[in-house]
This record gives structure tokens, sequence and C-alpha cells, in this order.
């Protein structure tokens, strides 16, 4: 018997993200989270961001799970209840694993006439979900890049690409390459059989796997689970820039309220117990207000 593996992943689905209101004012599109595209595991959530600087996301917990904030243009300011502040800027990068307990404030810099960006949501897995808190913070400059054609620039944000290492610690193994190509142009990048992942397109339109199923702005285009390590991307009559994300699936029960991210609904009564009473990581909560909302 031969066994037959595609050469690279197909498209399974390919779901538009219309602009919706979050947090206070905030204009986004949900990707991942949506109900069309709600199971994803690893991943929670993917919201593009694209606002003016009047809005934004005042002080709010997480537990459980990791915000990755991705800068396309403009300024975030964000400050967490243990007093790390700072400002994301173009091409930076901010990953926040929440484990047991962050409060913070994200809001845009006042002075910006547009903030644009991504944000991620990535489940932990069981033994890492009451973790202590942890940033990794990469400035623009300090993202690795890899050009392997004229004219496609991979930024290696997470994972590898075309032999570029990122040196983020993924506690759920993923990857997260932004893409840049001109047209004409195309490229493979190499998955791990067993990873989920999809691309989501910020600008201009690509076609992936050998049948050129066509991704436009705004789209999110889910891989097929057939265990092929490749996925090929190419570009036609239009520039193209887009995400790919891909991560190992935990397959382990998730149940979430809001911003609480467990296994069990017995612990997420306990966490609203501990976020209530500030206590076991939501200590620094009591009387806690950020200065920037
Ligand atoms: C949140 C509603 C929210 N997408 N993109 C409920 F809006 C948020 C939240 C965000 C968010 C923040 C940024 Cl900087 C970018 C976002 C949702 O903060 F956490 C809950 N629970
Ligand atoms: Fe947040």
């Amino acid at each position: 018997m031969t066994i037959i593996t595609p050469l690279s992943r197909f498209i399974t689905k390919s779901v538009l993200s219309k602009e919706q209101s979050e947090g206070v004012g905030a204009k986004i599109r949900r990707s991942i989270g949506r109900p069309e595209l709600r199971n994803h595991d690893p991943f929670l959530m993917l919201d593009e961001f694209d606002s003016d600087a009047t809005v934004g996301f005042p002080d709010h917990p997480h537990r459980g799970f990791e915000t990755v904030t991705y800068m396309i243009e403009g300024q975030v300011q964000h400050e967490d209840f243990a007093g790390h502040k700072g400002t994301i800027g173009p091409g930076d990068l901010q990953w926040m694993t929440a484990g047991r307990g962050i409060v913070h404030s994200e809001m845009p810099v006042k002075t910006e006439s547009r903030i644009h960006g991504l944000q991620l949501w990535i489940n932990l897995p069981k033994e890492h979900k009451m973790c202590e808190p942890q940033y990794q913070e990469l400035r623009d400059g300090q993202i690795p890049r890899a050009t392997p054609y004229e004219g496609v620039i991979i930024k290696i944000i997470a994972g590898e690409s075309h032999g570029v290492k990122s040196q983020v610690y993924t506690r759920t193994p993923t990857m997260y390459l932004d893409f840049k190509m001109d047209k004409n142009k195309t490229v493979t990048q190499n998955i791990p059989s067993s990873f989920t992942g999809f691309i989501y397109m910020l600008k201009g339109k690509a076609y992936i796997g050998d049948k050129e199923f066509e991704g436009e702005a705004h789209h999110t285009l889910t891989f097929s689970e057939d265990g092929a390590e490749m996925v090929k991307i190419q570009t036609k009559d239009e520039d193209a820039h887009f995400v790919f994300i891909a991560g190992e699936p935990l397959k382990e029960p998730i149940v979430q309220h809001g911003p609480f991210v467990m296994n069990t609904t017995e612990e997420i009564y306990e966490t609203f117990v501990d976020y209530q009473h500030s206590q076991n990581g939501f200590e620094r909560a009591r009387n806690w207000r950020s200065s920037i909302a």
C-alpha cells in the first residue's frame, strides 16, 4: 500500500472578519474566536485592531494563557499592576505570558492618529497555566528576518523559517511569521506535521496550496490537518502582506470566561474568587488603577 502525502497543506476555510467594537470603542476585526473560527486549538483569539487614538483597552485581568501583541502602525502603551510599563511601536512585539494572573491596561499613545496591529491569544498547557507571569519584548529591529528570495521578507516572531530562528520561548509550541511578498513570487514554508495553522491576510492577495486558493485582506485561511509538512504560497499581480500562525494543539479541555481560560469550571470559579479577593497571583490587583487608562 502506498500512502500519498500531499505536497502542501491546502485551505479548508476562508472567513472574512468584519469590523466590530471591543474594549472601549476600539474597532477590531476578530479572526480566530469568531463563531465560524471558534475551535482552533491552541489559539483562542486573533484580533486585528485598527482605530484612532481615542479608544483602548483599560484595566482588565488575564489568567491561563498568553497575549501576543504585534504592532503594525502607531504606538500602544501598556502598564500592569506590578509596575511593568512601556510602549509598543511599529513592528514591535510584546509576548505576555499571563500565567496565574496579570491585570493591565493597553491604551494608544494619544498623539498617534492610528493604531494598527494584531493581538493573538495562545492557550497554555495545564502545567503552565499558573506559572509566574513573564514578558518577552522585542523591538522591530531585534526580530530576525529571512529573505529566501528577492522580494520576499519574512519576520520570524516565533519559530523558524528558511534557517532563521526566533529566540522567543513558547510554552505552547508556536510559529508566528510575518510575510511581505512582492507580486509574482512563490515561497514555501515548512510546518511540523502535527501543527494546526492559518494565514491572516493584512493586504493584497496570495494563492495558497497546490490548488492556489485565493486569499484577500481581512480573511483567515485555515490549513488542512493532513500532516503535510509544507505550505506553498504564491503572489500574482499584487503584493501581499500576511501573518502565518501555527501551533501544536494542546488537546485539553477549555473552559473560558472572557479573560480567564482554564481547564475546568471549578478552576474558573476559583479564578473569580482569586480575582475578587486579590489572591493567588492577583495580590497586586488590590486598589490598583493604571495611570494611563
Ligand atoms: C479583553 C474584551 C477585550 N482584543 N486587541 C474583553 F477587548 C479585551 C482586550 C482585547 C485587546 C487588547 C488589545 Cl491591545 C488588542 C484586543 C481584545 O483587551 F481582554 C477582554 N477580556
Ligand atoms: Fe489585555
